[in-house]
């Protein structure tokens, strides 16, 4: 970069700028590229996988739109990341869900999966840097039809899907081991119901035992971190979904497993970011799926909000970021694909650099004196301090284009690449 540039200019003024608060620009820049960001595959293909099922979607969830470029095998889906990971700044994570096992043509059940089924995934994530986080895939699929799984009242319909828990979870600890860095399994299941249920207990009961029986097996946390995923309600299972919060919660903290907070999965006005500083008083990590409802659980890409903001204020004034794994869960299909890979994970990174640049020291001191109006004062100050010139710092440093540059190299690369497939 060049050492004389006018963002090199605009950045010594920032960082004057924040010292004055007491803030340092360089600190937080050093301490923003070591936070990794786990980054959904599923944003590449709208959900889809590679099984070519005889049942898509399901189990509530649904990408809408049809812009063209959708990636359609796991090549495509490795390049278009590729080409999203060139333009994001830091280094990151990559997680995946069982559907998008490489199975060449071969039909290979969901409770029959293994580590063999994703070589190319790990070699491919080893040659570009990049750690893995796994799901589970308890959607999109003849056996969830019904809208139960592991909540399922028939037997042998639950076992099948206890098998793929177990499958899963193998999985993890093997990109966990060959990678270095501990996978984060992330398990959710859709069961619920549409219309109020005569019985609610006895499929919470059954749950219970279906995890007690996945989370059996002991496997070294070096290699695998088991995550539970709780929901409020998806489409048709408006009025009662088994795996709750409050089940997630108390489940996690009796078997001590990590409890992911998915930003679109409570009431519309109810936030995660609330939620943080409580779960972490009694458990020792989260997952969180970073998301963006619109009036629902829209899974919209993640933008720099209000709610965001929060989210990342409260990872790093609590000092979480070890204890919080973050991790995206958006899919749109109304724009490129690449595009919303870069604006959410993006938005993410910015909201975390927001967060490292707040005077919180001085905030603090203005709270702890009672001096609310002061506390107030400096909240809306803070809104406009030039961040940008520190964000466009972190991207020059990186040999990043600054500014809109990012999104010439998307547009040449639908023209090239994306417009050409069917
Ligand atoms: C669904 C959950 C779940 C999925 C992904 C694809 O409501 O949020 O995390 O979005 O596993
Ligand atoms: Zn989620």
């Amino acid at each position: 970069m060049a050492r004389n540039s006018s963002v090199m200019k605009s950045y010594q003024l920032a960082h004057e700028r924040y010292a004055e608060l007491g803030v340092d620009t360089d600190k937080a820049l050093e301490l923003l590229k070591q936070i990794p960001i786990s980054i959904q595959c599923w944003q590449g293909d709208d959900v889809v996988g590679f099984e070519k099922a005889d049942s898509q979607f399901g189990g509530g969830i649904q990408a809408t739109g049809n812009y063209p470029g959708r990636a359609r095998t796991a090549d495509e889906l490795r390049q278009d990341f590729e080409m999203a990971k060139s333009l994001i700044p830091g280094n990151h994570r990559f997680s995946l869900h069982a559907i998008y096992a490489e199975t060449d043509g071969k039909r290979v059940e969901r409770d029959e999966i293994g580590p063999e089924y994703f070589k190319n995934w790990v070699s491919w994530a080893k040659a570009q840097n990049l750690k893995l986080d796994f799901n589970p895939t308890f959607f999109a699929h003849p056996k969830a039809d019904s809208g139960y799984t592991l909540a399922h009242r028939d037997k042998t319909i639950r076992q099948f899907w206890i098998r793929h828990g177990i499958a899963s979870r193998r999985i993890g600890a093997f990109f966990g081991k060959a990678l270095g860095s501990p996978a984060v399994t992330n398990l959710w299941i859709p069961d619920g119901s549409k219309d109020a249920p005569a019985d609610r207990k006895t499929p919470r009961e059954i749950l219970k035992e279906s995890l007690d029986e996945i989370f059996a097996e002991k496997i070294d946390p070096r290699h695998n971190l088991d995550a539970v995923e709780s929901k409020l309600f998806g489409i048709a299972s408006e009025s009662y979904v088994v795996g709750s919060h409050e089940f997630y919660l108390g489940y996690a903290i009796q078997n001590r497993l990590l409890l992911t907070l998915d930003a679109g999965h409570f009431h519309p006005t109810e936030v995660i970011s609330d939620k943080l500083s409580s779960v972490l008083t009694f458990l020792d990590e989260v997952l969180l799926h970073v998301s963006r409802g619109v009036r629902w659980d829209s899974d919209h890409i993640v933008i720099v909000s209000d709610e965001l903001q929060a989210i990342a204020q409260e990872i790093v004034r609590g000092k979480y970021l070890r204890r919080v794994h973050i991790g995206l869960d958006f899919f749109d299909a109304s724009v490129n694909r690449v595009c919303a890979w870069v604006i959410g994970t993006r938005s993410m990174i910015k909201a975390l650099l927001l967060a490292l640049l707040e005077p919180i020291s001085l905030l603090r001191k203005l709270e702890n004196q009672g001096d609310l109006s002061g506390r107030l004062a400096l909240q809306e100050e803070i809104k406009t301090l030039p961040m940008g010139s520190v964000w466009d710092y972190y991207l020059a440093e990186q040999d990043l284009a600054v500014g809109m540059g990012w999104m010439d190299q998307v547009r040449r690369y639908e023209r090239e690449v994306l417009s050409k497939r069917n």
